[in-house]
């Protein structure tokens, strides 16, 4: 946990923005697996861990943004409880870790909500998205427990966006305390991957080591020989000589901050011809477009320079034909890279979406192109220091995605299918880095992980 005062400062921050009325953050309750006693691993919600920092279950912090006061709810831990869990820190040392002024029992916290609504003060939360903080909000402010989205606050929500988009150092360096962790699991899987294997094997050992240092995983870990999906979190391929493996995971420092990297890697530890081709137009993709990363660049245009790299390497393939420009002004790059650059990233992965994707990734002055490949890009603001993304770019040959273009002659004056044919079976290449923003430009975070083909083969061979 960060020292109290970057908690006081904080919610003095939103409270100062804000303005008026209660703002409400419910924290997590453990979420069940298969009976009542049998959690999933317990995850705090972000934005109580910016304002709260304490990462138990059963909490909620109130803010008074007209008086000032704030109010922790939580249980006093009683020794039925201790019996089971060992010695806890009371709710009071708890609060004082965090520099809020008093605590009461969770059952205090309808009341609290209930006097205020009652005296005509508005009660701000925010976008609820597991079904019990729903229903316990609908309870309290007697709501129907479906439509507590209807009844989030604009103004909360810009302003908790508007604070948790700017890392301190301090959180850049738990997102390389992170990121030291995905070293760790990138260079393991580099090591262990080799035909006859099955992906889980390396899929499990990669989760093993962010377990081993104390993290949690920051998404589900992809590990796949189907590079091509883009999603993909089944691990039960044989992986064989000739096939490219996708690695695309991340962890969180134990404070709850979030790496995502992606390397590629060739089963057999050599890139043959055609493999090493893709690899370095995606390399390329990547270092043009981190490089064109500093304050005032909206992240938009960092993407298309990516799109470009990614359709004149294609062009020089004989996949793409005529004017680059206009065949990216087409979409018909996004055959092969139907996704976009990037996502912010910090407490969560993919940043703040949970409150609202596009006001986080796009603000007030772009709006979210509806061509299919640009659709799907998560942010475009003008950079500003201090902001984190994931630069990721990919080249991926969809076997389905290739037919149906073809079928319906999408981007056909700018295609050449047959070409495209060749590279089934080829699966996908995506290499990403995280990058923090500076004053004067961008650093990419956390040590180097073996990045360029060679690197990468180097690292495959380490071992033997
Ligand atoms: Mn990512």
């Amino acid at each position: 946990m960060f020292e109290a005062s970057t908690y006081i400062d904080r919610r003095k921050g939103l409270q100062e923005r804000v303005g008026s009325g209660l703002l409400l953050f419910l924290g997590n309750d453990p979420a069940t697996m298969n009976y009542p006693d049998n959690p999933f691993h317990f995850r705090q919600d972000s934005s109580f861990l910016y304002y709260f920092g304490l990462d138990q279950a059963g909490l909620a912090g109130v803010i008074d943004a007209d008086s000032g006061e704030e109010i922790l709810f939580g249980h006093e831990p009683t020794v039925d409880e201790i019996v089971w869990t060992g010695p806890l820190p009371t709710l009071t040392e708890e609060r004082a870790c965090v520099g809020v002024g008093r605590s009461e029992e969770p059952e205090k916290l309808g009341e609290v909500l209930r006097t205020a609504r009652d005296a005509g003060r508005t009660i701000h939360f925010l976008p609820q998205y597991r079904a019990w903080n729903r229903i316990k909000l609908a309870r309290m402010l007697g709501i129907p427990g479906l439509e507590t989205d209807e009844h989030v606050s604009r103004s909360l929500i810009e302003a908790v966006v508007d604070q948790r988009l700017y890392k301190s150092d301090e959180e850049v360096a738990e997102i390389e305390i992170a990121l030291d962790m995905s070293y760790d699991m990138h260079t393991l899987a580099m090591h262990m991957v080799r035909p006859g294997m099955v992906e889980r094997e390396v899929a499990g050992a990669v989760e093993g080591v962010v377990l081993s240092r104390g993290g949690l995983t920051s998404f589900p870990i992809i590990f796949s020989v189907r590079g091509e999906v883009l999603h993909n979190h089944t691990y039960e391929n044989v992986m064989k000589d000739g096939q490219l493996a996708v690695h695309d995971s991340g962890a969180t420092s134990p404070m709850g901050y979030a790496s995502d990297i992606t390397r590629t890697m060739p089963v057999s530890g050599r890139f043959d011809t055609r493999q090493r081709e893709i690899y370095d137009l995606v390399l390329r993709a990547l270092t043009t477009a981190t490089a064109a990363m500093r304050p005032g660049i909206p992240f938009r245009d960092v993407h298309f320079v990516a799109c470009k790299v990614i359709a004149s390497g294609l062009k020089d393939l004989g996949i793409l034909k005529g004017d680059v420009d206009e065949a990216v002004a087409a979409g018909a790059h996004a055959i092969c890279m139907p996704h976009g650059l990037g996502h912010m990233m910090g407490l969560d992965v993919h940043d703040m979406e949970g409150l609202d994707e596009d006001l986080v990734g796009y603000g007030t002055e772009f709006e979210r192109s509806t061509q299919f490949g640009t659709a799907y890009l998560r942010a475009a603001r003008t950079l500003e220091s201090g902001f984190v993304l994931t630069v990721e770019p990919g080249c991926y040959f969809i076997p389905q995605l290739i037919d149906q273009w073809r079928a319906q002659g999408t981007n056909a004056e700018f295609l050449d299918f047959d070409r495209l044919d060749s590279y089934k079976g080829f699966g996908g290449v995506r290499i990403e880095d995280d990058v923090l923003v500076t004053t004067d430009g961008h650093r990419i975070l956390g040590r180097r992980i073996p990045k360029t083909a060679d690197e990468v083969e180097e690292q495959m061979g380490a071992n033997e």
